[in-house]
């Protein structure tokens, strides 16, 4: 048996000994709970097995926290906290320990090592200090190669993040007039979440000497980047502060490089841990905390109910936004609508009552990150804007993906937000039967050759649930990623034939009478137009913004986010081609589908503009202003009534009839629009 497996055993063991412990729950509620999550740990430990027999330890490591840490209620009631790793201190057992420190090592070499250190800094950080007590040597644990592959991929970022904190660091320094060493041994780390903060400080105590010296000598954050290991190689060659800022000659970055390099003893990218942050780590896009596998759950973030409806039942996977029927609905809220019970008068379930005849649709998106809501807040940016703490909900806005899905223009619920409007509050103003049946399956960068695997995500029965509005929409990566150069837009015949697999797929998983609502790719030419001569929220030009993005390879859209005209005129031209695909595809007759009917709107960009000046805002707010490319929440309130008024008028029988009992729903269960949590069908 391996090291690995005993220690796994060993964790089961914790575990088990502390159901043991808490067996004696008077709630037998508790109790099921508490064999759901046994169950749920023991199914996930056999992956664990499997991955450390494959030697993918540190996934494994990375998934068992999660797994204890995610499951909110497990930490009072079963007791399944990390504080158990704590517990085999108390068991003195020097060889858990040092397994302990086998797997920290681990993370520390492999790409995922900061998402653990960042996420779960201050548990490591415990670790390390009982390590520490225990004689073991922390340095070792840091003194750890970033391997080779992950350094390549994320090169580029590194110098981004590295860049535009640093950047911001000093511009706060500056605007708090503290001195850089001071600031930087009592501000920076107090900037992010208190979690962060263990890992924050060990990673100042690895470059805060690094940087204090290179503020002193006036280096400005290209070359304290560089010199600190966060840029290098081509990424050299791109100013955030721009060439009409020019840094110091690059002889004088490679001469500073170099001695830093005989200096540098641990980290080789030290802002790694950053650059983790901006990594998706739901891969599947499904929710992670999920214990009756329903797709559906109940916490919001994490693919929660931020994505999907909420989960009235966690323990039964029948029971889940959606479902048309169930035996026994007069007792249960099968369908989490909040309706349920039985009408005393007529003595029929109110199921019937209320909803009976009614037409219902469940909404869900498919697509990119536009579908999804991408923000950056601004207020990270903009110095004079910050607060104590003004990246204090970074660690929620990381486990939504940097997405607002709660609040986009398709699925957003939180109705009593500034400018939140969806399709879905359309569909919920016809009828309150539909209450909490919304999926967003957006995935940040998806086009049309990888969405199938995002859209394998919906979940939906056939038989069982209620038909859908699909909102299929892939707005830009096709002419935008990956590699800024006109050989990685996606050629006219792949995107029909990626297309058509997809949608062969989905008349496959949704109900027969469900319509798609097809967005087609932008015409991003108006973006330039519009911020050429506007700053981005950092204090640079949106030209100088785009240059430097495109320079470092990581722009959102290379294409539209360029300085050159003609690249702008062709990517634009490419988009127009990829959308007559869609028109050919709807008009050929051989192409139909048993379960959904479609139709292809271009996205309106130009008509959200004339909404957004005719209701006194300007073009630019119509526009995400961090990344100068995605569409803001202005731009998602108006796109919910613009394709509202584009179905009602071009395909009126998809509009539900109003459901009559509306009002009577509203005395009876509670009105969706009036509650701070609308999500949430109690
Ligand atoms: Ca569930
Ligand atoms: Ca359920
Ligand atoms: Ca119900």
């Amino acid at each position: 048996m391996s090291k690995q497996i005993s220690i796994i055993l060993i964790f089961v063991g914790l575990f088990c000994a502390s159901f043991a412990q808490n067996f004696d729950f008077k709630d037998q509620m508790r109790a099921d709970r508490c064999k759901i999550v046994q169950n749920n740990l023991l199914r996930h430990t056999d992956k664990m097995i499997d991955a450390y027999e494959k030697e993918q330890y540190t996934r494994s490591f990375i998934e068992t926290i999660k797994m204890s840490k995610l499951l909110p209620f497990v930490n009072d009631e079963c007791d399944l906290t990390l504080s158990n790793f704590q517990g085999a201190e108390s068991l003195n057992s020097q060889q858990i320990l040092s397994q302990i420190y086998q797997i920290a090592k681990k993370i520390a070499a492999s790409r995922h090592n900061t998402f653990a250190l960042v996420s779960y800094g201050r548990e490591l950080t415990e670790y390390i200090q009982v390590l520490h007590d225990k004689g073991l040597d922390e340095s070792t644990l840091l003194n750890t190669q970033i391997n080779e592959q992950g350094k390549r991929e994320s090169g580029a970022w590194s110098c981004v993040i590295c860049g535009a904190l640093l950047k911001l660091g000093l511009n706060d320094a500056i605007y708090k007039k503290v001195d850089i060493a001071d600031y930087m041994t009592n501000h920076f780390c107090k900037l992010f979440p208190q979690q962060l903060n263990g890992t924050c400080n060990q990673f100042l105590k690895i470059v805060g000497p690094y940087l204090v010296e290179a503020a002193a000598n006036k280096y400005n954050s290209d070359v304290i980047c560089a010199k600190i290991g966060a840029c290098e190689g081509k990424y050299l060659q791109c100013h955030i502060n721009g060439t009409s800022n020019p840094d110091p000659q690059s002889s004088q970055i490679e001469e500073i490089l170099s001695q830093f390099k005989t200096d540098q003893a641990v980290f080789q990218s030290p802002w790694q841990w950053i650059v983790e942050l901006f990594n998706n780590f739901a891969n599947d896009h499904l929710p992670v905390v999920d214990l009756d596998n329903d797709g559906f759950s109940t916490i919001p973030t994490l693919r929660g109910y931020n994505w999907r409806g909420y989960d009235c039942n966690d323990f039964h996977k029948d029971i889940r936004p959606g479902v048309k029927t169930y035996a026994g609905d007069q007792t249960i809220d099968y369908n989490c609508n909040g309706i349920w019970g039985v009408d005393t008068v007529s003595g029929k379930p109110y199921k019937e009552v209320l909803c009976g005849n009614s037409e219902q649709y469940g909404i869900v998106t498919m697509g990119d990150s536009a579908g999804a809501h991408f923000e950056i807040p601004p207020a990270y940016l903009n110095v004079t804007l910050w607060n104590e703490k003004p990246f204090s909900d970074i660690l929620t806005r990381i486990a939504d993906e940097f997405d607002l899905p709660h609040k986009s223009g398709t699925t957003g619920y939180e109705f009593n937000q500034p400018f939140v409007n969806s399709l879905y509050k359309k569909l919920l103003e016809q009828n309150r039967c539909i209450r909490n049946d919304y999926q967003n399956l957006g995935v940040n960068g998806a086009m049309s050759t990888d969405s199938l695997k995002n859209i394998k995500a919906i979940r939906r029965n056939q038989t069982t649930d209620y038909p859908l509005w699909i909102v299929f929409e892939l707005i830009g990566n096709d002419v935008c990623d990956p590699a800024h150069s006109f050989d990685a837009m996606t050629p006219p015949n792949i995107f029909r034939e990626k297309i058509l697999e997809i949608w062969n797929y989905l008349d496959t998983v949704v109900p027969a009478g469900s319509h798609m609502i097809i967005w087609g790719v932008a015409d991003g030419k108006i973006l330039y137009d519009t911020l050429k001569n506007k700053l981005e929220p950092i204090g640079i030009t949106y030209p100088n913004f785009y240059d430097y993005l495109n320079c470092l390879g990581i722009s959102p859209c290379w294409g539209y986010m360029n300085s050159n005209a003609t690249t702008r005129d062709l990517t634009a031209d490419w988009a127009a081609s990829l959308n007559q695909v869609y028109r050919d595809l709807l008009a050929d007759p051989t192409i139909k589908f048993n379960n959904f009917d479609l139709v292809y709107y271009d996205l309106p960009i130009q008509q959200i503009i004339d909404m957004a000046i005719a209701n006194g805002y300007t073009a630019q707010d119509i526009i995400e202003p961090v990344d100068g490319f995605h569409p803001s929440q202005l731009a998602n309130d108006y796109l919910a009534d613009i394709f509202w008024a584009n179905i009602k008028r071009d395909r009126p029988d998809w509009i539900p009839l109003k459901n009559p009992k509306n009002n009577l729903i509203d005395q009876l269960f509670g009105s969706p629009f009036a509650n701070q949590n609308t999500a949430q069908a109690f």
